[in-house]
This record gives C-alpha cells, sequence and structure tokens, in this order.
C-alpha cells in the first residue's frame, strides 16, 4: 500500500519531533520544514532523522512560513496526504517584544498554507491541521474553556493565533477544505524550550542545586495554567486529522495549578526546604532552610524579577476537553506531578 505522506512545518520544535516519532511509527512518509538557523538546530529530531542519502522515511526540507513561494513549492512539490501547521513564534511573552515578525509568522504564516492548499489541491483531498491555542481565550469568562467559549486574547501572540483559528474555519467553510482547529493548552516534556516556565524552573532549580548558579528570576507566580504532556497532545493532533469530518477540538488535562505550585512541586522534589517571603515592594522571594547540595541555609534562591512580568498576563486557563473525548476517543493519562518528575529526571541527567 502507497504510504500517506506528512508535512510538518515546526518539525523542529517540542511538538513537531513528537509528532514527527508518532508518523514515523504509523509508517507515513514524513517531510519536514526546518528553517535556515546559523547554528544546527536539529537536536530534538536527530535520533530519527538519518542521512537523506539513506533510505529513510522522514526528510527534511528548508523552509519559512514567511517565504510564500517557498511554502507554495513544497506543497505543490510534496502533495502532501495531511499538513500540520506547528510553525510559529510560540512565546507569549516575546511575542509583546516581537508583535509584527508573530503575525507574520503565526497569522499569515497560516493564511499562506491556506492559500496554497486552496489553490494546488483542488480535488480538496489534502487535510490541514492548525495549531491553535488556549491563549486565545485570554481572560474571558465562564471556565473551564470549551469550543464555545468566547475569544479574548491578551497578547499579540494570541491575537495572531485568533486570525489563524478563524481563517482556518473560514477556508474549511468558504472552499471546504479540510481543515481543523487543536486548541491546545499547555503542553510539556523533557523536550520544551528552555525559556517556557516549566523547563525554565526546573533548570534553574537544579543548577543551583549543582552550584552553578545562586538564584532563579522569575515573574508573575499567581498565574494558573493547565498542563498536560506533549506526547499525548500530538496524538490529540494526528486525531483530529483522522476524524471524519474537519473540526474544532479543545485539548487540555482539565486540571490547573499556579507558577508557585509548579515551583513549590519542583522545590519539593529535589528535597530542598524552603520558606516564601514578601520584601518591601512586594516582590516574593523563597529562601532555603536547609544546606543540601550547593545551596546553604539562608540563600535566597527564588526572586520575582519586575523584567519577568508580562505587560498583560492570561491569569487562569483550565480547558474542558470532553468533545475530543467524545469523537475523538481522546483522554490524557499523565498527570502534572509525573510529567514533573520525567522532566526533572530527564534536566538532572543532562545537567552535571
Ligand atoms: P516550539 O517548540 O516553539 O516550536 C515551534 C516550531 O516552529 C519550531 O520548529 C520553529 O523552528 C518553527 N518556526 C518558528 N518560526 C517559523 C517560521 N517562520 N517558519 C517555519 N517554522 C518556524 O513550539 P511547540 O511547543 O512545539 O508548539 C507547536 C505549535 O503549537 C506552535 O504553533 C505553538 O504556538 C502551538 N501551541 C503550543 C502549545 C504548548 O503549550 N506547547 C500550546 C498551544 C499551542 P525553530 O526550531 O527554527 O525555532
Ligand atoms: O508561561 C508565567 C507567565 O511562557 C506560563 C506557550 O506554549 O502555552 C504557552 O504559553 C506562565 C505565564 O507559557 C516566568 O507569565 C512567570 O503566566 O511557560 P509560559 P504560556 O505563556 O502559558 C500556550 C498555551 C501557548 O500556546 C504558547 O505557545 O508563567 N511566568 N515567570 C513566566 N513565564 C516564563 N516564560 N518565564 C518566566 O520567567
Amino acid at each position: 500500500m502507497k504510504k500517506k505522506k506528512a508535512l510538518v512545518f515546526g518539525i523542529t520544535g517540542q511538538d513537531g519531533s513528537y509528532l514527527a516519532e508518532l508518523l514515523l511509527n504509523k509508517n507515513y512518509l514524513v517531510y519536514g520544514v526546518k528553517r535556515r538557523t546559523s547554528l544546527i538546530h536539529t537536536t530534538r529530531i536527530d535520533h530519527i532523522y538519518k542521512d537523506f542519502h539513506l533510505k529513510t522515511n522522514l526528510i527534511l526540507k528548508y523552509g519559512d512560513v514567511t517565504d510564500f513561494s517557498n511554502v507554495f513549492r513544497l506543497i505543490n512539490e510534496i502533495k502532501p496526504d495531511e499538513i500540520y501547521n506547528l510553525a510559529a513564534q510560540s512565546n507569549v511573552g516575546v511575542s509583546f517584544e516581537l508583535a509584527e515578525y508573530t503575525a507574520q509568522t503565526d497569522s499569515i504564516g497560516t493564511l499562506r498554507i491556506l492559500e496554497a492548499i486552496r489553490i494546488i489541491d483542488t480535488k480538496r483531498k489534502m487535510k490541514f491541521y492548525q495549531a491553535s491555542t488556549s491563549e486565545i481565550f485570554g481572560n474571558s469568562p465562564d471556565k473551564p474553556y470549551n469550543e464555545k467559549s468566547k475569544f479574548e486574547p491578551v497578547s499579540p501572540y494570541g491575537t495572531a493565533k485568533l486570525y489563524s483559528y478563524w481563517t482556518t474555519r473560514n477556508y474549511r467553510d468558504a472552499y471546504s477544505m479540510f481543515a481543523s482547529n487543536g486548541i491546545l493548552f499547555n503542553h510539556e516534556s523533557p523536550r520544551r524550550g528552555e525559556n517556557f516556565i516549566s523547563r525554565k524552573v526546573i533548570i534553574g532549580i537544579i543548577k543551583i542545586l549543582k552550584g552553578h548558579q545562586k538564584c532563579l528570576y522569575l515573574g508573575n507566580l499567581k498565574s494558573k495554567r493547565d498542563w498536560g504532556h506533549a506526547k499525548e497532545f500530538v496524538d490529540a493532533q494526528w486525531k483530529i486529522l483522522q476524524y471524519k469530518f474537519p473540526d474544532d477540538f479543545v485539548i487540555a488535562t482539565g486540571k490547573n495549578y499556579s507558577v508557585k505550585d509548579l515551583v513549590n512541586l519542583v522545590l519539593k522534589k529535589l528535597k530542598i526546604k524552603f520558606l516564601w517571603k514578601k520584601d518591601k515592594k512586594g516582590y516574593e522571594y523563597a529562601i532555603a532552610k536547609n544546606d543540601i547540595g550547593q545551596i546553604k541555609k539562608s540563600q535566597i534562591i527564588i526572586k520575582q524579577e519586575k523584567i519577568y512580568f508580562r505587560p498583560n498576563e492570561v491569569h487562569n486557563l483550565v480547558g474542558d476537553y470532553r468533545k475530543a473525548t467524545k469523537l475523538l476517543k481522546w483522554k490524557p493519562k499523565i498527570k502534572f506531578d509525573r510529567l514533573i518528575s520525567e522532566m526533572i529526571d530527564s534536566d538532572l541527567k543532562n545537567i552535571i
């Protein structure tokens, strides 16, 4: 039987790497789009990528969703059965600094792919997955959020992704395209980018324990997130494209925790005793209550720092994934505690 072809924009990212593994295990021929960078940055997929001269089911192509001619040519040459758009400037904090670039990538990038499909795939055979996000709900009321909740994004990233959400729906309705949104809540893993909170906290605290740094500086500790495991969330992405109709699905765990809960859990798992205090300006800091590793009793190990607060914040995210369970038979299994343990174990091995 002819292998199915998948084209993955964003294959070098956290989700791209897990999705590539999943698709290869399902015997797909996987085409992955990597950007030109001054340093090679394929570390997340090196273990599955073999030299292209060897017989391999993973083929890497240079590309960028800000370049329409490139996007068009790739889709025209490959003629994939399924296209996953995971490419994005995905850091919410950074989007306040790089607002226009974020829109070019996270909004118009999606439009470029959809336009290319519309022109090339006249028989409407290709399926398109858009990596949408819980950030489109912003601070809208009525939690937990489901597919019918109101959208009120509060960052350049959130508004850019909302544009893509609607464009995906509009192309589905206007041109009868199989185009679906996965509205994914936060998902982490040992492969998570180091400037997202889970990985930043874990790496920072391990480095303090090992004496590589003294203190970890953070922003808002009060915000709450619904954190799942990326490996399970890419399974939902694939299932969304296997469903009989194009549709939009919330993918979440239904449980949320604050950033402070996350910090407390990591400290506890690393057996660091601590006490939270507040300075005169109201910023919180944590001091160690025991000598452990390279940490000395009374050392300030965590401190809030103004530069890590965002101009606007999403305070509390939690998702209702019942539609995905009903129609896709998808359900998260990995709990927050186990996710964090897996990430800690992995970084304890990485950081010497
Ligand atoms: P990630 O690790 O930041 O990966 C993003 C990927 O997009 C990387 O491969 C990156 O390439 C690529 N990329 C960035 N700009 C690009 C451009 N202009 N052209 C082509 N590729 C580009 O993000 P992730 O956590 O895997 O998330 C995957 C997708 O899901 C993103 O769209 C993200 O916004 C969305 N999402 C993520 C979460 C989450 O909690 N992880 C939740 C909801 C939605 P480089 O490696 O070269 O940077
Ligand atoms: O922040 C707070 C920060 O950057 C989580 C992306 O994958 O999920 C992700 O977006 C929370 C926020 O993720 C620091 O203010 C405090 O409240 O890990 P994060 P995010 O912004 O929720 C959504 C669903 C996506 O779609 C995105 O692509 O933690 N926080 N102090 C901090 N965050 C960071 N990064 N760094 C800090 O120092």
